[in-house]
């Protein structure tokens, strides 16, 4: 098998990051190595989403017996389990889950990170064949050791985040992730069963072509917005616009999209919602991390994502992150709308 040869796998991508640090003592490396594992069983169940209904339609139990289970929450469990097995998790924040899930055995009380987590993403994609995605974001836990795990842990800026990223079920499917220090790309390779590393310290281009937001609500986005989108598509060849325009509706395909490509991706508040729709702490935190490390740039229209102090596990943001010359000229209408 000499196409395999040189591949690196996830596994020893992060190992060989721990051997990197002297003092790291492997709790980080043994959660991703978990979130891997996750990774591949909701893989799995992503590439036979229709065939799910099908194998269901008879009863509620699919043919292993199981309960059939919707998709998300299907994720939702495996994600809770696989971070449960790895014994180095105390708590999560899970866009499924109205409170926190606390794992109160003596591993839980003594593991040292909390995890945030959207364990499916663009569920309204997940019928009709468009990529989908897992989010996910990583603390330290304040809260003593031994100790129960509170909301407190989970109530931290999005700086002190020690790692993050997300899994993109697509036309191939992909784990990104930074701890901080650049981010990389993994592609499953459903032949051996393994990510791969695939696309190594990724940077987005400083400036694109490509503008994401849903213009459905047009009407109702503040000015300062507006006036953007027309910006993105009035004609100068010398700052290449007319922008294309693409939007899924899967944050994860589409800010992965602009990443690699260059763009921006714009979830606002609306006159129908003060705080737009997209969440803080499992889908507009991560996502702002792996922006700043690949070079880009995420801001609520005023401040920086990962200074926001959060008041609530489930608390929305306004959302404009992608190319860092995009987003600083997205926030440059915006003020300019603001003061007149
Ligand atoms: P979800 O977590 O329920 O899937 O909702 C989040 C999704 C994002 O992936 C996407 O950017 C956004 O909702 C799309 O919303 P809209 O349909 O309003 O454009
Ligand atoms: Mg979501």
């Amino acid at each position: 098998m000499t196409e395999h040869n040189n591949v690196q796998t996830l596994n020893q991508f992060i190992i060989q990051r721990q051997a990197d640090y002297p003092n790291a003592s492997g709790e980080l490396s043994r959660l991703l190595h978990h979130i891997g594992i996750a990774s591949k069983i909701v893989n799995r169940a992503v590439n036979k989403a229709g065939l799910v209904d099908v194998l269901g339609a008879h009863g509620d139990q699919n043919v292993q017996g199981e309960d059939q289970q919707k998709l998300d929450v299907f994720a939702d469990t495996h994600f809770i389990n696989a971070l449960r097995a790895s014994g180095e998790c105390a708590a999560i924040a899970s866009e499924e889950n109205e409170d926190i899930i606390i794992f109160d055995d003596a591993m839980g009380r003594n593991a040292k990170y909390v995890f945030c987590m959207d364990p499916l993403d663009g569920s309204s994609n997940i019928d009709v064949n468009v990529s989908i995605g897992t989010i996910f974001s990583i603390y330290q836990r304040v809260s003593k050791k031994g100790e129960l795990p509170t909301k407190e842990d989970f109530l931290q800026e999005g700086t002190k985040q020690v790692a993050a990223g997300y899994v993109i079920y697509g036309s191939s499917t992909m784990l990104v992730y930074t701890t901080g220090n650049g981010v990389n790309g993994f592609t499953l390779d459903p032949s051996i069963g393994e990510f791969c590393l695939s696309h190594p310290n990724i940077k987005t281009p400083k400036n694109g072509s490509i503008y994401s937001i849903n213009e459905g609500n047009y009407i109702n986005l503040p000015a300062g917005v507006k006036k953007y989108i027309k910006y993105c598509q009035e004609k100068d060849p010398k700052t290449n616009r007319p922008y294309t325009s693409r939007y899924i509706g899967s944050l994860v395909a589409d800010f992965h999209r602009n990443l690699l490509k260059g763009g921006i991706f714009i979830y606002p508040n609306t006159s129908a919602n003060s705080n737009g729709k997209l969440r803080l702490l499992y889908e507009c935190n991560p996502i702002a991390f792996i922006a700043e490390q690949a070079g880009g740039k995420a801001t609520n229209g005023v401040e920086r994502i990962l200074k926001i102090k959060p008041d609530s596990i489930h608390q929305r943001v306004p959302f404009y992150t992608g190319s860092s010359a995009m987003v600083k000229k997205a926030e440059d209408f915006l003020d300019f709308f603001n003061n007149i």
